[in-house]
């Protein structure tokens, strides 16, 4: 017995002692000796959205995993008028400037989101009524954010979400102080200021036949208005079944023959039951619905796991087809754990929408995305 201990203790020590070659590093110890960023290295950007703690880099392993996996970076939030923007001459550049500082550091494209939307809005923009006021504020805003990052930015949202779902423009503070006009005049800003960066229109919900129809007809609308447009961004917040490959094949085509890129900007891949048939019922309050829409409290379960890696292979696939046209496809987190999605539509669930898990280890949809550039 005592025998048997010194010898589990040995081994022990000795995988403690082993040399820097055989020590578990970072990439090793993460179990993906092969990268996400070189593996479609001639195919698209990777990217991923980082949220300030990842920003300042406060957990080694997630530094690792980001610097490792990834050649494109997105702010999650901090780069939102509210938060870069708060009043009217206060800029809070701080994180900002360390993202940008890291996709510097890394070789990464950094893609800024996002100058116009509705949402997340610094409350001295959204009171503003006054067409004259909203087009001097936008320009102000739009020339002291991208204008710090000039040169750095490779893309921007330049407006986000001004699309309703059945196509028509949302009755935002922008469209109801400036007319559509505010479209064009914030793309016309923004290649004013950083003419080099690629400009993007981005959305969710992109692939909805009525919605596609209403971005084709804005974003030729700002075309001819001689604006500098340069692509397209669907979102990507999926499920395990919704939208079909063939809904997003259609729309990345029609997207495309506009004559632009197209990224995919904020992928997440949704295993939890949708609860949109609740209807008024408080999943807080029932201890039931909590169970019935919270089902993977404990883990995801293996055949979900593999349904999941199945869809991402499929998705993968289709964007390989369409590699010719996809400039970037960015994943909206770095792992399951801080996933927005573990908070929508239901605050406070168990989702496992990402590649990598909770430890940041890869999961099975990693290694299905893999597995398609190693055929
Ligand atoms: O992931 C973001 C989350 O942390 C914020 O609370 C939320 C607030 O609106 O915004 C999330 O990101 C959104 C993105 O900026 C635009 N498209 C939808 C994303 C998910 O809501």
């Amino acid at each position: 017995m005592k025998l048997k201990l010194l010898i589990v203790l040995s081994a022990v020590l000795l995988a403690c002692n082993s040399t820097d070659d055989n020590k578990p590093g970072p990439v090793q110890g993460l179990g993906h000796s092969i990268k996400l960023r070189d593996a479609f290295k001639d195919d698209f950007y990777i990217g991923v959205a980082l949220n300030t703690g990842q920003i300042l880099e406060q957990d080694a392993v997630q530094t690792d995993l980001v610097a490792l996996q990834f050649n494109s970076v997105t702010a999650e939030n901090v780069m939102k008028s509210s938060q870069i923007h708060p009043s009217k001459d206060v800029y809070n550049f701080d994180t900002p400037d360390k993202l940008a500082a890291l996709a510097e550091k890394h070789d990464m494209a950094f893609h800024g989101h996002t100058l116009v939307w509705h949402s997340q809005l610094s409350s001295f923009i959204s009171s503003i009524t006054d067409s004259t006021e909203m087009a001097n504020t936008l320009k102000a805003h739009i020339e002291a954010v991208a204008g710090r990052y000039k040169g750095t930015t490779y893309s921007w949202d330049v407006v986000n979400e001004a699309v309703e779902w059945n196509g028509e423009l949302r009755e935002s503070v922008f469209l109801k102080a400036m007319g559509e006009d505010y479209l064009s005049f914030a793309f016309k800003t923004a290649a004013a200021v950083d003419p080099n960066a690629d400009l993007y229109y981005n959305d969710y919900s992109m692939t909805g036949a009525q919605k596609r129809a209403g971005v084709i007809k804005m974003v030729k609308k700002i075309q001819a208005s001689g604006a500098k447009i340069d692509g397209i961004g669907m979102q990507g917040h999926w499920s395990l079944e919704y939208p079909s490959i063939q809904e997003i094949e259609t729309s990345i085509l029609q997207y495309a023959a506009l004559g632009l890129k197209v990224a995919i900007t904020e992928l997440d891949i949704d295993v939890l039951p949708n609860p949109d048939g609740i209807s008024g019922a408080d999943i807080s309050q029932s201890a039931e619905l909590q169970d019935e829409y919270n089902p993977y409290v404990n883990g995801l379960p293996e055949d979900i796991a593999q349904k999941q890696a199945k869809r991402y292979a499929d998705i993968f696939a289709l964007f390989l087809k369409h590699k010719d046209k996809i400039d970037r496809v960015t994943f909206w987190g770095v792992n399951d754990g801080n996933s927005w999605k573990n908070n929508f539509p239901v605050n406070g669930r168990t989702n496992y929408p990402l590649l990598f898990d909770r430890e940041n280890l890869p999961k099975k949809a990693y290694d299905a995305v893999m597995a398609l550039k190693q055929e």
